[in-house]
């Protein structure tokens, strides 16, 4: 290799570098994903639990059909839970993720609507994880 094409991936890397971080930096969007219907029915996806977030945040299911979720938590330390509750009281998910732990839950949504996703570990007198920005989304369609 020349040293120009050398330089020239060197400059590529960089650049590509330097775009990567531009956009993961300023407020993250929230990635939304359409769970898929497996051929055994099944939604599944897979959520990664951080401190603090849910990644992806806004899952969109369909009404009836059982959805698989598998929870990984990619913390060390701090626990997580997953909780969505319906007021209505048509779904109520409760499952909590130690650190560093794979957690596969299975419920089947009912009835449409859209419904919070949060984290409501605190570590008093902290701020709720909820309140620092673990909170996402389902969707039911
Ligand atoms: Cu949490």
């Amino acid at each position: 290799m020349r040293l120009t094409h050398i330089s020239a991936a060197v400059w590529l890397l960089i650049s590509v570098g330097v775009t990567i971080v531009y956009a993961a930096e300023p407020s993250q969007p929230s990635p939304s994903v359409v769970i898929s219907v497996a051929e055994d029915g099944m939604q599944r996806a897979t959520i990664t639990l951080d401190s603090y977030s849910y990644s992806p945040n806004h899952l969109i299911v369909e009404t009836g059909k059982p959805v698989e979720l598998m929870l990984t938590s990619v913390t060390t330390l701090i626990p997580h839970n997953f909780i969505i509750k319906d007021p209505a009281g048509n779904l109520s998910v409760e499952q909590d993720v130690s650190a560093g732990k794979t957690v596969i839950i299975r419920f089947t949504p009912t009835q449409p609507g859209i419904f919070p996703i949060y984290c409501d570990k605190r570590l008093w007198p902290l701020p709720s994880h909820r309140d620092k920005g673990m909170e996402g989304t389902l969707e039911v369609r």
